[in-house]
């Protein structure tokens, strides 16, 4: 991975190779932690980090949710994610809010252990390659089924849970695929391994429910508020895999993927297999919306105050 300068651990600025943790940390035995990918993009009103609190919101839910109380408040957590991308002078990066138990106590019982907050920062590009977001990729649908909420928590962005998303990638990376589809225990489509996905037919947008145990993204949130705003219908409802191999368009949406073309299903090809019309269109308004190009999204933008230099 590329590297940043400095990283912010428990209320101060470290140097990136001093950020470190005890190997007896809580979170890294049990998967005690939450988290967020967040991106700030290089606007023309300068570094901007899109919807930052929304991504601030889902953190403090999804630590509450596993009963880890955050020594910080939001506003003192969106100051120091400031601090992060100010200090590294970053105009545009990806950003790693993380929440875990910390070094004390062993055992399953957490709530008597510290909860650490870091946030780190560094450039990273496209998550599933540059080609991809032109060309798509080839998906397979993962034999693991998504992890549901009569055992985990789906809309919590918890460290332990992404080991399902883990055993998915590995297998359909392993068979020749860029990416893993998950099927919800129903064997309704869910979503990939860590992005939300939507289909398009006969013009129609589709996309799973929240039910479906994916995770309430926020750029699927954004992309079904741009598609509306286009005039296309979205659906949030259920569908199996067939429904897959019969559309006209499949995409996926993340924060570190952004948005991305699906060509193939399980060696069905999706419509041309290629990316399609409905697909460059959300796609190019949703980069404008991330940089900073497009008036009617620029609410969703958090722009960096990057402090004045003292001498
Ligand atoms: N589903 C999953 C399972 C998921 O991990 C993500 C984000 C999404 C959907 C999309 O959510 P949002 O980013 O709010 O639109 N995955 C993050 C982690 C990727 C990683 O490798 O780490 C991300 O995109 O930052």
């Amino acid at each position: 991975m590329e590297q940043a300068d400095l990283i912010w651990q428990n209320g101060e600025l470290v140097a990136w190779e001093d950020a470190k943790i005890h190997v007896l940390t809580h979170g890294l035995h049990y998967g005690t932690g939450v988290f967020e990918g967040v991106r700030a993009y290089d606007t023309p009103r300068g570094p901007a980090i899109f919807r930052h609190q929304e991504h601030i919101d889902r953190l403090f839910r999804s630590a509450e949710l596993y009963y880890m109380p955050i020594p910080y408040t939001p506003q003192e957590i969106r100051a120091a994610t400031h601090q992060v991308v100010a200090a590294n002078g970053f105009r545009e990066c990806y950003i790693r809010p993380i929440v875990f138990r910390g070094y004390g106590t062993m055992g399953l019982f957490p709530l008597d252990a510290p909860v650490d907050v870091v946030i780190a920062a560094w450039p990273w590009g496209a998550y599933l390659g540059e080609e991809s977001k032109v060309k798509g990729v080839r998906a397979k649908i993962s034999s693991w089924r998504k992890i549901s909420g009569e055992g985990l928590i789906p809309a919590a962005k918890a460290t332990g849970q992404y080991l399902n998303s883990i055993l998915a990638k590995v297998e359909v990376h392993k068979s020749g695929y860029q990416e893993a589809i998950l099927l919800d225990e129903r064997g309704f489509v869910s979503e990939c391994s860590g992005e939300n996905l939507f289909i398009v037919r006969e013009g129609r947008i589709s996309t799973p429910p929240l039910s479906a145990g994916n995770l309430d993204g926020i750029s699927r949130r954004s992309v079904i508020e741009i598609a509306r705003d286009q005039g296309l219908e979205v659906l949030e409802r259920d569908f199996d895999r067939a429904e897959l191999y019969l559309a006209d368009e499949v995409f996926i949406t993340g924060t570190a993927a952004e948005l991305v073309p699906v060509c193939e299903v399980d060696d069905h090809r999706i419509g041309a297999g290629a990316r399609g019309p409905v697909t460059t269109a959300l796609q190019t308004t949703y980069l404008d919306a991330l940089t900073g190009r497009a008036a009617s999204y620029e609410k969703w933008l958090d722009v960096v105050e990057v402090p004045a230099v003292t001498a």
